[in-house]
């Protein structure tokens, strides 16, 4: 049913109620840590600060929390220092940092983020420098030219590392008018095309200097993930001109849903994992992102599969929520398993937590779009009724290291991802489609909306800045 505008006000309320408690006794840290009541000292971002500054940017503009919209504008102005000197993750700085900046530039016209997308962007270029072109896993922000660029080239690069930076790189060279950043990936492309493929399957690991695969492990959660996600985005991004994109998108599709899509013996669908040619019947929280990418790519995949996929996109949100269903908290596990007798639960206690993750409701919001079934609206306030239960607590919103435990234990992290990515993908569940229509924008991983690049008659200065609801 539709909610009436009083129950989008729990939504605002819940962002506020995030935002405040950071700003408590977290402000300028990368994360809060609400049961500590202090802030979180990750260094996947190398140094930078404000992790959740820059991830609320947007969703803050766009439910209208103007004040708190300015203190994040003022911070980033003032505060958000890029000359670090540590080694970051080139996935987490992309898809929060750059991706975070380039939304709020494109939503709001504020120069400031724009000088810092690209300043920050440029500092990632030398994880490029690999006999391949494939990027190291971490790059070293301070860019001394006398040490390592970041990472050791013996690691392996990951799948889903690799293959999401491709919007937000895009936008890049649009802005700077500088083709150094497509350059970039569309090497990156090219290589992971030209590859074998066993049974025309992507694993998630390669070697940054022989540009090997590394193993034969494939899965659309974790390591993969994303990689599919941003084919079919640049896809849609580029006005559905970028055909290279659309082929490698419905080619893995293909290939995923003769291989590793299943069917459990109660009837629900989901996409299992491969081990060399073995299935692993298990799907990870973040494989739930499937569900909306799949509904968004069965309208261009050709008239002969559309119906098919907007009916796989619509069984693996239907498992994603069970798996929800199936707990006394309503809440979902990290991982949830299909072989020794469950069905979409967790028999293992390591995999039982809910870390504040989005996919499930981002596909919600996905299906929500795309077929108006109004049970996807039912679901999402399923989550929001047990986020404000279990996760939240005097002082922020927490994970839960047990979802089939009625004694709830927080792990003592409000994740920057819950307020860029779980609280706008609800709200953007119970608002109008016109609010960042998915015509005019794509979100980037992290949830951060990216304008499609219209290449019509109209000129490039107004693709680059589109109107704003
Ligand atoms: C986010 O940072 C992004 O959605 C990423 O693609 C996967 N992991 C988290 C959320 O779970």
């Amino acid at each position: 049913q539709l909610l009436d505008s009083s129950d989008i006000l729990v939504l605002f309320q819940m962002m506020k109620f995030a935002w405040d408690s950071y700003k408590r006794y977290a402000w300028g840290e990368n994360e809060l840590r609400p049961l500590s009541k202090n802030g979180n000292d990750d260094r996947t971002f190398g140094g930078l600060k404000g992790a959740s500054i820059i991830d609320s940017l947007d969703t803050l503009y766009i439910m209208g929390l103007d004040d708190e919209y300015q203190e994040a504008k003022e911070w980033v102005e003032n505060n958000l220092k890029l000359n670090v000197g540590g080694e970051a993750s080139l996935f987490e700085v992309n898809i929060r940092y750059v991706g975070g900046l380039l939304s709020a530039y494109y939503l709001t016209g504020e120069e400031v983020f724009k000088r810092k997308a690209v300043e920050l962007g440029r500092k990632l270029l030398p994880a490029f420098n690999t006999p391949t072109g494939i990027p190291h896993g971490v790059v070293n922000l301070a860019g001394d030219s006398r040490r390592a660029p970041g990472g050791d080239l013996r690691r392996s690069s990951v799948l889903a590392e690799v293959g999401t930076l491709h919007l937000e790189f895009v936008h890049l060279s649009e802005l700077t008018k500088d083709s150094i950043y497509i350059e970039k990936v569309m090497n990156i492309r090219k290589h992971l095309n030209q590859l074998d493929k066993p049974h025309g399957l992507y694993p998630n690991a390669l070697n940054p200097v022989s540009g090997n695969w590394e193993q034969h492990f494939v899965s659309i959660g974790a390591l993969g993930d994303s990689f599919y996600e941003y084919l079919i985005k640049s896809y849609l991004m580029s006005d559905r001109t970028d055909e290279e994109a659309k082929k490698m998108y419905y080619d893995a599709l293909e290939a995923i849903d003769k291989n590793l899509v299943q069917r459990s013996p109660g009837g629900l669908t989901y996409v299992a994992e491969w081990r060399g040619g073995v299935l692993d019947h298990r799907m990870d929280h973040l494989a739930c992102f499937s569900g909306g990418m799949i509904g968004i790519g069965a309208e261009h995949g050709g008239p002969g599969s559309r119906q098919h996929q907007l009916d796989l996109a619509a069984n693996i949100t239907h498992t994603c929520h069970e798996a929800y269903r199936r707990t006394p908290t309503m809440l979902g596990p990290e991982v949830f398993r299909f072989d020794d007798g469950a069905e979409a639960t967790a028999p293992r206690v390591n995999e039982r937590h809910y870390l504040l993750r989005p996919e499930v409701v981002e596909s919600y919001m996905y299906m929500w779009r795309l077929t108006h079934d109004p049970k996807y609206r039912d679901w999402g306030w399923e989550v929001l009724e047990a986020l404000e239960q279990h996760c939240r607590i005097a002082t922020g919103f927490s994970g839960v290291i047990d979802v089939y435990s009625h004694m709830i234990q927080h792990d003592n992290l409000q994740q920057s991802f819950f307020l860029a990515e779980t609280l706008k993908y609800l709200y953007l569940l119970f608002s109008e489609d016109d609010l960042l229509s998915l015509e005019d924008w794509v979100f980037n991983t992290e949830a951060h909306p990216l304008p499609v690049i219209h290449r019509n008659c109209t000129q490039e200065a107004e693709d680059t800045h589109p109107e704003y609801p």
